[in-house]
């Protein structure tokens, strides 16, 4: 009785996977492209060196911008009259979407304002050093021109033109790094479906299953969409995600890390190739190796720094990837700029989000805060590029502190009352100490046994953070 009972639903879960299959009016071709160029068999160990040459860019570039931008920004976090407090780019998701009602979203994505010029001026008069773009989120749909799959925006919107293409030829004008976000869980391939109760099977979902034999079909699938990705825009990292699911392995991850690496062996790749990352903290476990170049700590900061480890906590600006049209909850450009202080004073990097309306504008709310964030690090940007973290073993009472060989920059946010800033000892001399906006100008300091007191102005010189420069002693 059991057999014929287990037969049956798994001749249940065939149908429904064909129906699945059959559902979706986009095709996603076979593996194995015309015209895709043939694999780079380069051996993948390097050495610490190589290793240090390879992060050297991104660990002194310090700040970055995440753009999460896709169909979901046509519904804007508003489904039937339906509104919800979660993320927007999960629309498809939270309001239950099949995937081809889902679909005709693409057909009113037309960002006829998008100014790829415009968005790197931002980030980079921000002092962003480079930008990492979703490429496909969770719900399936490319951003560029994809040669493996007609669900994207040359082939089934009306604006029919490769954004990315705009994006990066630009980014890279304007001398910044372009970066990639490649989503492992789709929501939209046919090798994936929903087995949740009162979800859609179609639709989106935290998880998702994966038809028999679907995997190797998708495995190979984005391997397609990577290798166009990497050799047609050439970007310097890949920001992998989605890979919660239980379908996901860890060797899975291994193999995608040295697939992506053999195609360009300069790229980084961030912890969530594989399944190392311990959920919104980020960090990578310990208990074995684990693909991925730097940890991803997410809407968090560590509370302490992580010595030797490379990190990058990515951040929304409100409390949304994707564009929605009422989240008004921005932080504001004060508490922005003490996060990108306090996160270079750890030793990370910080990717903050931006999500652009569907006609190709980032919302105003952002472009004035990375405005203003821009003009504090105009005038303090070397006390956070190429920085590394603070030699202070506890926090300062008064803000936090980054390095460099043979110098502290002192970023002060409690300014004191009295004139007189108490920097705790750290065995280390100081021969000299100024303001970072005066540099002849040095400041009276006299060193008591536990600490560096420093004469400082009544009033702070920058309301948000002041900073202050101690030279050191290189003798001692
Ligand atoms: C993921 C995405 O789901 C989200 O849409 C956005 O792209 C963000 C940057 O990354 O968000 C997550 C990822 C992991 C967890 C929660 C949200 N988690 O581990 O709990």
């Amino acid at each position: 009785m059991v057999t014929c009972q287990r037969f049956l639903v798994g001749m249940l879960l065939v149908a429904t996977a064909v129906a699945i299959v059959a559902s979706s009016s986009f095709s996603q071709t076979q593996p194995g492209h015309p015209g895709v160029v043939p694999f780079a068999a380069k051996t993948l160990p390097e050495t610490k060196t190589e290793r240090n040459n390879r992060m050297r860019w991104w660990r002194e570039a310090r700040f970055g911008m995440f753009i999460h931008w896709g169909l979901y920004a046509v519904p804007a976090g508003e489904y039937k009259g339906k509104r919800s407090e979660k993320i927007g780019e999960w629309i498809m998701e939270w309001a239950n979407i099949p995937r081809a009602d889902y679909e005709q979203f693409a057909t009113r994505f037309n960002p006829v304002k998008f100014n790829a010029a415009e968005w790197v001026r931002i980030a980079k008069n921000a002092g962003m050093k480079y930008i990492v773009i979703t490429s496909k989120h969770h719900d399936g749909f490319s951003l560029y021109d994809s040669r493996v799959s007609n669900y994207d925006v040359v082939d089934a919107t009306p604006y029919a033109r490769d954004l990315i293409k705009a994006l990066a030829a630009e980014t890279k004008r304007q001398g910044l790094k372009f970066c990639f976000y490649y989503s492992i869980l789709d929501w939209h391939h046919p090798s994936q479906y929903v087995d949740a109760p009162g979800k859609d099977p179609t639709a989106g979902n935290g998880t998702t299953k994966m038809r028999p034999g679907g995997k190797e079909e998708y495995v190979a699938y984005m391997k397609d969409q990577l290798r166009e990705l990497i050799t047609a825009y050439d970007p310097a990292v890949l920001w992998f995600d989605g890979e919660w699911q239980d379908w996901w392995t860890e060797e899975d991850g291994q193999d995608l890390y040295r697939y992506v690496r053999r195609l360009k062996p300069a790229i980084i790749i961030n912890n969530r190739v594989g399944k190392g990352r311990q959920g919104m903290a980020g960090m990578s476990k310990t208990d074995r190796e684990y693909s991925g170049d730097f940890g991803t700590p997410e809407q968090e900061i560590p509370a302490n720094g992580l010595p030797g480890a490379d990190w990058e906590s990515c951040m929304t600006m409100n409390t949304t990837w994707g564009y929605k049209s009422y989240d008004d909850k921005w932080k504001s450009a004060e508490t922005i700029i003490g996060n990108l202080i306090d996160i270079a004073s750890k030793g990370g990097n910080y990717l903050l989000n931006v999500g652009p309306t569907a006609d190709g504008l980032i919302p105003q709310p952002s472009v004035k805060r990375l405005a203003d964030v821009g003009k504090w690090m105009k005038v303090n940007g070397q006390a956070i590029y190429g920085t590394t973290a603070s030699p202070f073993a506890t926090q300062l009472p008064f803000g936090r502190a980054t390095s460099k060989p043979g110098r502290i920059y002192l970023h002060v946010f409690d300014w004191p009352a009295d004139g007189r800033l108490r920097v705790p000892s750290w065995g280390k001399r100081v021969k000299r100490v100024y303001l970072l906006t005066t540099p002849k100008h040095d400041l009276k300091s006299i060193e008591t046994d536990d600490s560096i007191e420093v004469e400082v102005p009544t009033t702070a010189p920058d309301k948000v953070a002041t900073v202050i420069v101690m030279d050191l002693d290189k003798r001692r």
